[in-house]
C-alpha cells in the first residue's frame, strides 16, 4: 500500500514536470477579443489553452464606469474544461472590460483582461 502510494505521487510528479510549462492562457473569446458586436451578448465565453480548475477561476466584467456587471456566476462549460462562461445581464451600449483570472489543472495561475464593445 504504502508502495502504491508511493508510485502514484511519483508518477503524480513526473507529470507534473511535464506540464511545468502548460500555462492557461486566452485561446479566443465570445465576443471576441476587441471586436465590436450589434447583438448584446447573454454571456461571456473565454476559450483556454488548458484545462482549468473551475474552483479557482473568475471572469469578471465591468462597464466603461470600471462597475462589476456580470452575474457573478463563472463556470465551466459542462462540455469543455477549457471553457468559462459568465452571464451577463441586458448590456446598454458601451464598451466593457472582461477580466480573468485562470488556474490550470496544473495549479498554475495566469490572469489578463480585454475589452468588447456593444453598438447602439
Ligand atoms: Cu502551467
Amino acid at each position: 500500500m504504502r508502495f502504491t502510494l508511493f508510485f502514484f505521487s511519483l508518477v503524480l510528479s513526473l507529470t507534473d514536470i511535464q506540464k511545468v510549462s502548460a500555462h492557461a492562457f486566452v485561446d479566443h473569446a465570445e465576443p471576441a477579443v476587441g471586436s465590436s458586436v450589434k447583438t448584446t451578448p447573454k454571456t461571456v465565453r473565454v476559450w483556454f489553452t488548458e484545462k482549468l480548475e473551475p474552483a479557482f477561476c473568475r471572469l469578471s466584467v465591468l462597464n466603461s464606469a470600471g462597475a462589476k456587471i456580470d452575474k457573478g456566476d463563472t463556470h465551466l462549460d459542462q462540455l469543455n474544461p477549457n471553457v468559462l462562461i459568465v452571464s451577463l445581464p441586458e448590456l446598454k451600449p458601451g464598451i466593457f472590460k472582461v477580466i480573468w483570472v485562470a488556474v490550470s489543472v496544473d495549479t498554475h495561475k495566469t490572469t489578463g483582461d480585454f475589452t468588447f464593445q456593444v453598438l447602439p
